[in-house]
């Protein structure tokens, strides 16, 4: 598919227009000036429907919270199509939002979008990037469950755990090994530069409803914004299913669920 991105913004030079699109946290999207656009071209005969739009903003602190984020991020929009690139017709409008640090926030249409179970279908590959922890140098997990279903029992066998890398040996598969006395531990630092993940390749596509994190004993070491996040090939693109914003208050071994807010 051939897609293309436009707007028409003055940019700062490091924040160009296709960053909006880049799974990197750190590439940013940002401009001078009212009123403006963003827009995302399909391409000739791939026309889609769409019934949301997902934006996380920028982090306005050190600590992922608040600062100056609300100046920053939309407020006020509107999402509208157009067949000829010329007329454009608004489709739904959204008033009022209000972001904090990476705060990940879908805008559903107005319109009603039917469907039952998990909106995202079933994907071969499911992880969890982390991107701010409870004080931690490191995020670490003595046990991670994915399932199907909240409640449901956890799916994460005959496949192959992933992650960027780990902590002093304490490796992916500790995450997944059934066992509460082996722990992973991240790569994470708690930068805005980390790329730090953790997560499973299934044997075959899975869908995902719920993630239940087993914290160790070290509390800080907590994820406390995160994005779970599906792929079709190891190699990605990788995209955002939910997030979890501001996971805080945990306790010693707590066993912590992020279910999707949008499993019907
Ligand atoms: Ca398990
Ligand atoms: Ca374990």
């Amino acid at each position: 598919m051939l897609a293309l991105l436009f707007s028409n913004l003055t940019s700062f030079a490091a924040f160009n227009t296709g960053n909006a699109c880049d799974p990197n946290k750190t590439a940013q999207h940002a401009f001078f000036g009212f009123p403006h656009w963003w827009k995302y071209d399909f391409g000739s005969g791939n026309a889609v429907d769409i019934f949301g739009v997902s934006i996380v903003a920028r982090s306005g602190g050190s600590d992922g919270a608040g600062g100056s984020v609300n100046m920053t991020a939309p407020k006020n929009f509107n999402v509208q199509y157009s067949d000829d690139n010329s007329s454009w017709t608004t489709k739904w409008s959204v008033t009022g939002a209000t972001f904090s640090g990476y705060e990940f926030r879908h805008f559903l249409a107005t319109t009603t979008l039917a469907y039952t179970g998990s909106p995202h279908g079933a994907h071969q590959h499911w992880r969890i990037r982390l991107l701010l922890d409870n004080g931690g140098n490191i995020c670490s997990a003595e046990e991670i469950e994915m399932r199907a279903t909240p409640g449901g029992s956890d799916q994460c066998s005959g496949g192959t755990p992933i992650s960027d890398g780990e902590w002093t040996g304490h490796v992916d598969d500790n995450a997944f090994d059934n066992n509460n006395s082996t722990f992973y531990g991240s790569t994470f630092t708690n930068t805005a530069s980390n790329v730090a993940y953790i997560g499973y390749s299934f044997a075959s596509p899975v869908t995902v409803a719920e993630i239940a994190w087993r914290a160790t004993t070290d509390t800080g070491q907590t994820p406390k914004t995160l994005f779970i996040q599906y792929a079709d090939s190891s190699s990605g693109p990788w995209t955002i299913a939910w997030a979890a914003h501001n996971s805080t208050g945990w306790t010693s071994n707590e066993v912590r669920l992020f279910t999707d807010p949008n499993y019907v």
